[in-house]
């Protein structure tokens, strides 16, 4: 077998957010030296440089989303490029941006497992939930509403990009880290039966059993795609993000979590998102994803 090959993919915007600043994401990571350290896993990495699309024009909501068109307009991009990353047989790493971003990479994900029979498995690592419509969401930021556009739920033009309306379902997804949910998106995602690994129940039953139960049934024939909001960190080791929530995973709970990623092998899809550098210190957020998403690789700290 040859190398594996990924990409790196720069989507340099926050035009779903509710703070500037993710569009600094991709440089920090390339700073981070995101590149040579997968480069020392013996992968073989290509840099794809940036994506482009409209500035952030600042507005508030209009019919509860903030800047839709430029939001479709970021996400079809996305969609194009990560769609034929994995066509040519690549890994493709999305570094955002912010979490918007996520329903176009996933949306090119779900196209491609569709046409190839795979079956797909989304980690949604983060402390919210995403999954917010136009009359729950308290912001009118399309970043709290990727998941419900990916199941089908939201505006023509990000729920229909790969061509399948919905573009996946709720079962596909485990949430993990969650610790932040807007009293309407509760109700939407009790109804929507999603599978939630909150705060409550890494606390009780451990990072490690968590896993076991969000990877459960991942095999041969599945394409593991991880969406990492960087949120999902606790803010004591990871200050660069807009959203902070405390009570995060800790370091060691967040490598845990990537190490048993990473031991099914299965992973063919990242998304690294939220990263935001008008936040960071001395970009510490981004190393430490950077260590993190090394881990996802295969790095480990085990002995034996
Ligand atoms: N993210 N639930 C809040 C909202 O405005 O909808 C926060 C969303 C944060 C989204 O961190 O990707
Ligand atoms: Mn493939
Ligand atoms: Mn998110
Ligand atoms: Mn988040």
């Amino acid at each position: 077998m040859g190398k594996q090959t990924v990409s790196l993919i720069g989507v340099p915007t926050d035009i779903g957010a509710g703070h500037r600043g993710a569009a600094m994401g991709p440089e920090a990571l390339r700073v981070a030296n995101l590149a040579e350290k997968l480069g020392r896993r013996g992968l073989k990495v290509m840099d794809r440089g940036n994506l482009q699309g409209p500035l952030n024009p600042w507005l508030p909501p209009e019919y509860g989303y903030r800047h839709l068109d430029e939001v479709v307009a970021w996400n079809t991009a996305v969609y194009t490029a990560i769609h034929q990353e994995l066509q040519a047989g690549r890994l493709p790493i999305m570094l955002g941006g912010d979490h918007c971003l996520a329903i176009g990479s996933i949306s090119a994900v779900a196209r491609h497992c569709h046409d190839e029979g795979k079956r797909l498995r989304v980690l949604w690592l983060d402390a919210h939930t995403d999954f917010n419509t136009a009359q729950a969401t308290p912001s009118g930021n399309i970043h709290g509403m990727p998941v419900a556009c990916l199941c089908g739920i939201g505006p023509a033009g990000l729920i229909d990009l790969g061509g399948n309306v919905p573009a996946t379902s709720p079962e596909v997804f485990r949430y993990i880290g969650i610790r932040s949910v807007d009293e309407g998106e509760k109700q939407l995602v009790r109804e929507a039966n999603m599978r939630v690994h909150d705060m409550r129940h890494i606390d009780e039953i451990g990072m490690k059993r968590v896993m076991e139960e969000a990877l459960a049934g991942v095999d041969e024939n599945t394409h593991l795609h991880v969406s990492f909001d960087v949120d999902f960190l606790d803010p004591s080791i990871a200050p660069g993000v807009g959203t902070t929530v405390r009570g995060g995973p800790n370091y060691r709970e967040a490598q845990l979590c990537m190490e048993m990623i990473a031991d099914t092998g299965r992973m063919a899809s990242l998304d690294i998102v939220e990263l935001n550098p008008a936040f960071d210190k001395r970009n510490q957020t981004a190393k430490l994803a950077v260590d993190l998403v090394e881990s996802l690789f295969g790095k480990s700290t085990l002995i034996r």
